[in-house]
């Protein structure tokens, strides 16, 4: 696969650009690997077909001399032989490395000043300072890696939860890649048989043949979908939710917004109208990043700061994954509680009694909103059984296992979404006689769209695009 792809990527961007710079193959660049600031040890990063010779020039041992993934003690020296730091130099020759071709990693001390001179030095013997991304691109130009690969990368070093992190490993191990060319490998049979049709129109597609490849193509197209739907899983994973509570004064939003982070965030008091703007924070739920926005108490109001406070509660509210619907189980149902209970999404929408802990009516049901969990934010009594219920709501059939291929990319999204409407063209074509020329074309946009994923079929500014939101050294 990576052979393939190395020999179809070269043939197509012989002479593109990189992020506004021509790329030229094998160019030498050098960059710092780790983050800014103090630590105990970084890394500058040269990869190309001078780095041996760059490293030589600066680096006290026989460089060319070592043997790939090898790992030696010396001095990097500035060009009046002034030593600039003790070091340990990495060497990984050839296809063996991260990007393809030669490359030598310093590891220095972690001084921001110190890794500096290293690199400077290091520029000066003849490497170019690399763009964002630009070692990861190289991967991918050289056949390392294909661009869902590439991405997973950014999206490994990004990963904020366990899942997202899992979603990672699994799509830069290939199995997002996988998936795509075994589509593609399905969809080519189909579009082969479509080209035969389209040399030789006289002679038809015999009934079985057109009925056998509609079968095909929709059980193909079955799966794709399933791939496209496990985008609101990924969604999550990678963004987290957000979760808002929402409520009339006083109910106990932000006594519970506390409680869940288990510290006083929020400004809590008897007062109705205490919280005037958003007050955001995150708690982990079971391996999940959960943004808490505890929102202003909505009710009629003249005062315009508090007016101001509610109209953003009703905006954090639209744009929330999941709405905490606090509702004070000492005064049940009340006139000002009828506005919320009427606007709130009842499939993302939790029902909260609060204040079960004092006397209270008994618990009226709200027909069109199913989760329900009666609580004591105050005295911390329910909150397990929230977490549990916040847990189902997010995850209607369960979390991910750890196999699964999720999508978790818009960009993948969107090249799935249009390769899935191209293949449903053809689908409906073939049932309605329309000519082969065009169910050919329509078959060679699904299966471009697909290839997008991968990498294949895509232009230089969109691959500019995607590695230009890496780290530099990346
Ligand atoms: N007994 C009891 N009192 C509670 C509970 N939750 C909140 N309270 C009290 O109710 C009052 C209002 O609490 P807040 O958390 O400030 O209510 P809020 O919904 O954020 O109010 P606004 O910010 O004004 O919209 C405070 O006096 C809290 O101590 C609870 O579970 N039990
Ligand atoms: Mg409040």
């Amino acid at each position: 696969m990576h052979i393939v792809l190395f020999f179809s990527n070269l043939q197509f961007f012989l002479s593109m650009d990189f992020i506004h710079q021509p790329y030229v193959p094998g160019e030498t660049i050098a960059a710092i690997a780790t983050p800014p600031g103090e630590g105990g040890v970084a890394i500058v990063r040269i990869s190309g077909n001078q780095a041996f010779d760059v490293a030589k020039k600066v680096f006290s041992g026989p460089v060319h001399s070592y043997k790939s993934h090898t790992a030696h003690y010396g001095q990097i020296r500035d060009f009046n032989n002034q030593p600039i730091d003790d070091v340990l130099l990495l060497v990984m020759r050839g296809r063996r490395s991260y990007t393809g071709e030669d490359t030598v990693e310093v590891q220095c001390h972690g001084g921001s000043l110190i890794t500096r001179h290293v690199l400077e030095v290091i520029l000066k013997a003849g490497a170019r300072a690399a763009r964002p991304g630009e070692f990861t691109f190289k991967a991918f130009m050289n056949g390392k890696l294909d661009l869902a690969q590439a991405e997973a990368v950014q999206s490994l070093i990004g990963a904020r939860n366990e899942y997202a992190l899992q979603a990672a490993e699994n799509q830069l191990k290939g199995s997002l890649s996988a998936k795509v060319l075994g589509f593609q490998e399905r969809l080519t049979l189909i579009a082969a048989i479509l080209e035969a049709w389209v040399d030789f129109p006289d002679e038809g597609l015999e009934f079985t043949t057109l009925e056998e490849i509609c079968q095909d193509l929709e059980a193909i197209l079955i799966d794709m979908q399933s791939l496209f739907n496990t985008f609101s899983d990924g969604k999550i994973l990678q963004e987290g939710i957000s979760l808002c509570l929402v409520g009339c004064p006083n109910v106990g939003k932000s006594s519970l917004m506390n409680a869940l982070l288990d510290k006083e965030r929020a400004i809590v008091s008897h007062f109705p109208g205490t919280t005037r703007d958003i007050v955001e924070d995150e708690i982990r739920l079971n391996g999940l990043n959960l943004r808490l926005l505890d929102t202003a108490g909505i009710r009629v109001t003249d005062e315009l700061v508090e007016q101001e406070g509610i109209r953003r509660s009703k905006e954090a509210m639209g744009q929330a994954d999941l709405i905490l619907l606090v509702l004070d189980a000492t005064k049940g149902i009340e006139e000002q509680d009828h506005f919320l209970l009427k606007e709130v999404p009842a499939a993302k929408t939790i029902v909260i009694w609060n204040k079960i802990d004092l006397p209270h009516v008994s618990l009226p049901v709200i027909a069109h909103l199913p989760y329900v969990v009666p609580l004591s934010a105050k005295q911390k009594i329910g909150l397990d059984r929230l977490r549990q219920v916040i847990d189902s709501v997010i995850w209607k059939e369960g979390p991910p296992s750890k196999e699964e291929v999720l999508i978790t990319n818009v960009r993948h999204r969107e090249a799935l979404q249009l390769s899935i409407q191209a293949g449903q063209n053809v689908l409906s074509g073939l049932k309605g006689n329309i000519s082969p020329e065009f169910l050919s074309m329509d078959m060679r946009q699904c299966l471009a769209e697909l290839g997008k994923i991968i990498g294949t079929n895509i232009s230089e500014d969109i691959l500019s695009a995607i590695f230009s939101t890496f780290c530099i050294g990346k």
